[in-house]
């Protein structure tokens, strides 16, 4: 029986809180490979779980911009909530600070947490993967 080494067990999730740094991009492929995606965040208790859990420390999650409008989007495509999602990103935030930063980070241990930061600096991050139960 494998037993998910290292991830925490979330309302319906796992969540791993990695050691190392890493870029935005590498740290997606790193949770892809293990059939997960850099975290979505869908409520203000999974957004209280999370910055508990990283301790302070910031995380990359998987909230990015894309196409041509550069609208925030979830690499795991879950729809982006811009209203419950307005109360997560730090007073100030984002500000595309020196028109480059396209990803986001948990940066406060608070509900207002968010940053968005240049998606080619490296630091910790989370990967979420659905609890799927194995057939009996
Ligand atoms: O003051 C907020 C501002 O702080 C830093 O820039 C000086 C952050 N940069 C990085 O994290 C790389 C900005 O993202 C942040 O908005
Ligand atoms: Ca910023």
């Amino acid at each position: 029986q494998m037993v998910s080494q290292g991830w925490k067990y979330f309302r319906g999730n796992f969540y791993y809180f990695s050691r190392v740094s890493k870029t935005w991009y590498s740290a997606e492929q790193f949770c892809t490979y293990r059939d997960s995606h850099l975290t979505s965040v869908t409520s203000e208790s999974e957004q209280e779980f999370l910055y508990k859990t990283a301790g302070g420390l910031i995380h990359w999650i998987g909230l990015t911009k894309a196409g041509s409008e550069g609208t925030w989007k979830w690499v795991d495509d879950t729809p982006f909530d811009k209203v419950l999602s307005r109360r997560f990103w730090i007073p100030g935030e984002p500000n595309n600070y020196g028109h480059n930063e396209h990803c986001t980070n948990l940066k406060m241990p608070s509900l207002q947490s968010w940053n968005d930061a240049p998606c080619d600096t490296g630091f910790l991050f989370i990967c979420k993967r659905p609890y799927k139960p194995s057939e009996p």
